[in-house]
């Protein structure tokens, strides 16, 4: 249960980072990522484990106006999701989410589109503020939010690790998110597991 991700010894300076693990990408969602409720547990291990450690936690969502660029109906490739304040934009009822984990809302202009967290959000000041150095990011989908999310924080001279079973792919492609995670590790961000997932 205490176990850190794989052989990773955690400290201050790590933070995790929750991709959208809301309604809408849930089997059932506007815009549901397969098998994406699976990542809940998970991911609740890796918050109590951070929560033990006293390190941060920061949750996206996917928080979009009705009239979203991203949707069909407005020219975009998705089915309309993640409206801002609608029961699909709420965050999955059984991720155990604490008090004090930080929010990060992004999509929220109706013109551009928004994958990363750290896309027009004050999450890099954030994390530079409270001297974070290494991000562990899971969440949904691999192949979109989490993957530009990762490739972000690289950017940001983050070190970045893809918490590989905390995250479900949308694979509109066959290996989609396959690729995704390639790509999240030839640019530098390590695959991690929890050593003893239930
Ligand atoms: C996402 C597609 C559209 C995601 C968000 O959270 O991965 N994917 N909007
Ligand atoms: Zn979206």
């Amino acid at each position: 249960m205490n176990a850190a991700p794989q052989n990773l010894r955690l400290h201050p300076g790590d933070a995790l980072i929750i991709v959208d693990v809301q309604n809408d990408f849930l089997p059932g969602g506007a815009l549901a990522v397969p098998r994406g409720d699976e990542v809940i547990p998970v991911l609740n291990e890796y918050i109590s484990i951070f929560k033990d450690h006293n390190l941060p936690i920061i949750a996206t969502r996917d928080w979009h106006p009705p009239n979203h660029c991203s949707f069909t109906e407005h020219g975009g490739i998705w089915p309309t999701h993640c409206i801002a304040e609608s029961h699909g934009a709420a965050f999955a009822s059984g991720l155990e989410l604490p008090r004090d984990a930080l929010l990060i809302s992004k999509g929220t202009a109706f013109r551009s589109e928004a994958y990363s967290g750290f896309e027009q959000t004050h999450l890099a000041d954030m994390l530079k503020e409270m001297k974070v150095c290494r991000v562990f990011v899971g969440g949904l989908a691999t192949d979109y939010c989490v993957l530009n999310t990762v490739k972000d924080a690289l950017q940001h001279s983050f070190e970045a690790y893809f918490l590989a079973d905390a995250s479900r792919a949308v694979d509109v492609n066959t290996g989609d998110g396959e690729n995704a995670e390639r790509e999240m590790n030839a640019l530098g961000a390590q695959s991690v597991e929890l050593i003893d997932p239930k």
